[in-house]
């Protein structure tokens, strides 16, 4: 389109986005504002230590404050912060949230000439038979029914679309985490992407439930037995949405407690903290690796 407004985005065509933009090459995004920021902040400081520190300075944005600028913030929606060749944004929560943050997204790439970006997901799921603290990296993802697909009612019609991850940039990071010093378990595996966090996530500590604990094992052994590893809101919308215009991307959570154990997320602050920074050294490995 020659005028487009990335209306979620706060960003429209009327600037200049390959010269604002045209530098970026990764893109994380995960559901919480503030974990974005604190990953925009550990981006910063690689950046600023690493050899090419002068030729990054002039493109990270700053606000007045001299502090990372949200550049989405006029929207009031999505916090995203730009510290040269990467971009840090949230996503919200589930995934409807994720589709329209990603339509923005992809045509802000496309305005702005980008080339060979990678996108990440740095989340937290619900673990499947693992370890509280577990980091998976998504081989595949598949919904509620176990159907390997995003699917979408489009113009009145039922669309599959194929919910497929990178194979080579999973066996990367799958490797880059193998090299890594760490005091947690990383496994691959399969992640279920379920569209509400209580009931289509086999929960019984909702408002709502109809079936008992008994069924919620049954049912969680089900998917463990069926390769599932951990249980999020926006894998199969963000694998496919990626594969169909052909952005390569991973998606990489921590595990916040085993489903079989339990469903609240009672861990405190300070390990919730230390969890969630699991994925984003990953991450953070990759792109320095890739700078
Ligand atoms: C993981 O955590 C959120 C729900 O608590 C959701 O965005 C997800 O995928
Ligand atoms: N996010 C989810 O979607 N499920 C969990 O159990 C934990 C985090």
């Amino acid at each position: 389109m020659t005028q487009d407004t990335l209306y979620h985005l706060a960003i429209d065509t009327n600037e200049d986005l390959p010269k604002r933009f045209g530098d970026i090459r990764f893109v994380a995004m995960g559901g919480s504002a503030g974990r974005m920021l604190a990953f925009a902040k550990r981006v910063q400081n690689e950046l600023m230590n690493s050899p090419k520190a002068n030729e990054y300075i002039d493109r990270i944005e700053m606000n007045e404050l001299n502090e990372l600028k949200n550049v989405s913030e006029k929207a009031g929606r999505y916090c995203m912060y730009k510290i040269g060749p990467v971009l840090s944004v949230n996503h919200g929560m589930g995934v409807s949230s994720l589709n329209i943050l990603l339509h923005e997204l992809i045509k802000l790439l496309h305005y702005a000439k980008c080339r060979n970006v990678v996108m990440f997901r740095i989340g937290t799921s619900g673990g499947l038979g693992v370890e509280p603290g577990t980091v998976v990296i998504s081989d595949s993802a598949c919904d509620e029914l176990l159907d390997d697909y995003y699917k979408l009612n489009i113009m009145g019609e039922r669309h599959w679309r194929p919910a497929i991850f990178d194979r080579s940039l999973v066996d990367e990071l799958e490797q880059l985490s193998n090299e890594m010093k760490r005091n947690y378990h990383t496994v691959r595996g399969r992640t279920m992407c379920a569209s509400d966090f209580y009931e289509t996530q086999s929960r019984i500590d909702g408002a709502i439930c109809n079936y008992g604990i008994n069924e919620k094992i049954a049912r969680l052994r089900h998917l463990v037995d069926n390769g599932i590893r951990n249980i999020e809101m926006e894998a199969t919308a963000f694998a496919s949405m990626c594969r169909y215009t052909g952005i390569r991307c991973a998606i990489v959570c921590c595990t916040l407690l085993n489903r079989l154990d339990g469903d609240q997320v009672n861990v405190d602050k300070s390990t919730l903290e230390s969890y969630q920074i699991r994925p984003q050294e990953l991450i953070l490995a990759y792109i320095r690796k890739h700078l």
